[in-house]
């Protein structure tokens, strides 16, 4: 077997496992989409690297390319969709440095969800139960494909240790992701990181927040973000400032959020990501039939 062949069966079994746990666990699949006058800022965040937003103009319009669809999933929850996900097409133009980490890309494919009035809590056990079933249902249906590339998939399970980023900076250093993803043998929740205007910062502890990363072990580092989101006007308009970003660039945005969001927590993460953790792929991009790797000059 080809293993290209390999990569593609394991990409096509993930997706089929995630969508088939999304529609188990009650949640209703919306469509992309990729073009919006609106898109995540993606800052500030030490992990982001994006060197400029993809845009197009259109009509006289000008529309950027989905760098997720955060904004786009709490419209959905503010209309009334209480558990929702979707399979997101992502554009983010990184730095061409990034091309090392061996975890970009700059197209990949986001499962994005959110649930209105989640807490922090309901979305671990969600995941948990994502990780936990994927890994078990890759190895009893793809042992073909993980023989051929060589991968021994370790087991865990959940609960999956937790710490806080002031933990993890404490005892790796500032770049902690790479050497505690290698030291742990399960995935591990990295908790509260100042970030995106719309990850809640804890009104009762300033200077924390109610935000998480999972990190998938053995080194391959993030696996999944997100939080609780802000969904208060002020505090939502105060961030905004906080970050300097333009009022006018999320005009549609704020208009919504006038009489308040309704409260909600979520998070994303990248199909090429797991399927490289499942696969146990030395470079995300090596499991992409049509390989997007900063740096990269694009073939086909
Ligand atoms: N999808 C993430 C979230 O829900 C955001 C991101 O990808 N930057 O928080």
């Amino acid at each position: 077997m080809e293993k290209r062949k390999a990569y593609a069966k394991l990409t096509s079994h993930t997706l089929a496992f995630c969508a088939n746990y999304f529609h188990g666990n009650g949640f209703t699949q919306l469509m992309p989409v990729m073009l919006s006058p609106i898109t995540d800022p993606l800052g500030p965040d030490p992990g982001s690297s994006v060197i400029k937003t993809g845009e197009i103009e259109y009509l006289g319009q000008r529309l950027s390319l989905t760098q997720s669809m955060i904004l786009h999933k709490q419209i959905a929850v503010q209309s009334g969709i209480d558990r929702l996900f979707i399979l997101s097409p992502n554009v983010r133009l990184e730095h061409p440095k990034r091309r090392e980490s061996g975890r970009h890309l700059f197209e990949f494919s986001q499962l994005d969800f959110e649930i209105a009035h989640a807490k922090m809590d309901d979305v671990f056990s969600l995941m948990e139960g994502l990780i936990c079933g994927v890994a078990e249902s890759t190895r009893a249906d793809c042992a073909p494909e993980l023989s051929r590339l060589g991968r021994a998939l370790p087991r865990f399970a959940a609960p999956f240790p937790r710490h806080t980023t002031a933990e993890l900076i404490a005892r790796y250093g500032l770049d902690w992701e790479p050497a505690a993803s290698k030291e742990h043998k399960s995935p591990f929740w990295a908790i509260s990181h100042k970030r995106e205007f719309y990850d809640r910062e804890d009104p009762e502890s300033p200077g924390t927040y109610r935000n998480y990363d999972l990190i998938y072990p053995e080194g391959f580092g993030e696996a999944l973000s997100g939080g609780e989101r802000e969904w208060e006007f002020d505090r939502i308009m105060s961030r905004i400032g906080r970050d300097r970003l333009g009022k006018a660039q999320f005009s549609p945005y704020i208009e919504l959020a006038k009489g308040g969001l309704t409260p909600s927590a979520g998070g994303g993460f990248g199909i090429e990501r797991m399927v490289r953790y499942l696969s146990g792929a030395p470079h995300v991009g090596d499991v992409q039939l049509f390989r997007r790797v900063p740096g990269e000059p694009v073939v086909v």
